[in-house]
């Protein structure tokens, strides 16, 4: 049963980034409450109260993978490491976005399942077949009869998206080859409870997995682990090597290694959770008092990415445009928008981040490096960034 440990209240859907904030739209806009859940059989942190898919994957999916150099260049390298590894005549991607991995494969050898209509006609235009649809046993089955069995099956920051593990699984275990190789990559809840990343918990983020968690949840599926490796991608992910239970691959010493160090972390227990929400809690607060403190100062406040995580902390934290002027990001679909649920503005980070800007909060901290390399005449001139992982801080040159 799930034992809820956290409420991050009433939030809307983080891929509802608003055209206009007039009465009917502001009237319009759908809200849900955000509760996070352990459950003490299978060890696994959900939302409570997950939204229905089709609201949120639509034809108007803003989120683009490929707008950041670290995610390019992570996905350039997991495909050649794919390719090195595993032998694999056919493979498909679940989830394939713009098609940030798949471009590193030739047309011939790869397919894709992307449930987001507008991503699906991007990749199609590319020349990579995708089929516009949620993956599921029906579309294993098509793909099977169709093609043949995969070899290789990747998906990154996918599954923790689908409500329904048990189906998701099942699919995979009908579309692999014998000795065919599943692998997907998701935020890692390891990396959440120490970072206090509580901002990785919003809509699109059913599930946030542990090892000792999807261990019981494949083996439901006839699937197994046979490798796993912590990444330092969004924060900290774990991605996963799978195969057919009967498959004759053997399983690596670090999945027993990682498995030891998850009970360690005490990412089975109740208590473990219960912890984090309270540290949560403090965090918020200081992260206002912090944000008032500066406004007070007569200093000026933007946030950098307009993020789905922010959507969690704004929300949470009663934060808008009056404690944080606007939020730029290089993603032109959001540009000239408003923030869900805030509705802060949103601009182009040419228009943006200006020398009479004093402070900018790290709405895509998962970048930080790469915005820190980009953004160095801001800091330069004394701007500071603010976080709130793993601890409310500012942060210069
Ligand atoms: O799981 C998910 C992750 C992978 O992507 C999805 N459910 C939704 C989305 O979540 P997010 O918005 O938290 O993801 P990112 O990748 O942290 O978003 C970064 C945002 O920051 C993008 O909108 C692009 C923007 N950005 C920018 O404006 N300038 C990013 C960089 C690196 C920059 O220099």
């Amino acid at each position: 049963m799930k034992k809820k440990f956290l409420n991050l209240l009433k939030q809307p859907i983080t891929n509802s980034y608003l055209r206009k904030i007039d009465k009917k739209t502001i009237k319009k806009e759908f809200f849900y409450n955000l509760s996070v859940g352990f459950d003490d059989k299978n060890y696994l942190v959900s939302l409570i109260n997950p939204i229905n898919p089709k609201k949120q994957y639509t034809d108007k999916y803003a989120h683009r993978a490929s707008q950041s150099v670290t995610m390019n260049e992570s996905f350039k390298q997991i495909a050649l490491k794919l390719k090195k590894r595993f032998v694999s005549k056919f493979s498909l991607e679940s989830g394939s976005n713009d098609g940030v991995f798949l471009k590193n494969f030739t047309k011939k050898q790869i397919i894709a399942v992307e449930p987001c209509k507008n991503l699906a006609k991007i990749t199609n235009k590319m020349g990579y077949k995708t089929y516009g649809q949620f993956w599921n046993k029906k579309i294993a089955r098509k793909i099977v009869k169709k093609h043949f069995n995969l070899d290789l099956i990747f998906s990154a920051n996918t599954i923790s998206h689908i409500p329904n593990l048990k189906e998701t699984f099942d699919a995979v275990c009908l579309a692999l080859s014998k000795n065919g190789v599943f692998v997907f990559e998701d935020p890692y809840i390891g990396s959440v409870i120490k970072m206090n990343s509580y901002d990785q918990f919003y809509d699109e983020h059913v599930h946030l997995f542990s090892l000792l968690s999807i261990s019981e949840i494949l083996e439901k599926s006839n699937l197994k682990i046979f490798d796993v490796e912590l990444l330092p991608t969004h924060g900290g992910s774990i991605r996963f090597y799978v195969c057919k239970k009967l498959s004759k691959i053997k399983i690596k010493k670090n999945v027993f290694d990682l498995k030891k160090k998850e009970l360690l972390q005490g990412l089975n227990k109740l208590s473990t959770y219960k912890k984090f929400s309270i540290r949560i809690n403090k965090s918020k607060k200081s992260l206002i008092r912090l944000l008032k403190k500066i406004k007070k100062k007569g200093k000026r406040v933007i946030s950098y990415g307009a993020t789905y995580k922010s959507a969690t902390i704004f929300n949470y934290c009663n934060i808008d445009s009056n404690l944080i002027e606007y939020v730029v990001d290089s993603t032109k679909n959001k540009q000239g928008k408003f923030t869900p649920g805030k509705h802060i503005p949103i601009k182009s980070p040419g228009s943006g981040i200006d020398k009479n800007i004093d402070y900018a909060f790290l709405g895509a901290w998962n970048f930080l490096k790469e915005i820190k390399k980009k953004e160095i005449k801001f800091l330069k001139k004394g701007g500071k960034f603010i976080t709130h992982v793993p601890s409310v801080r500012t942060i210069g040159l």
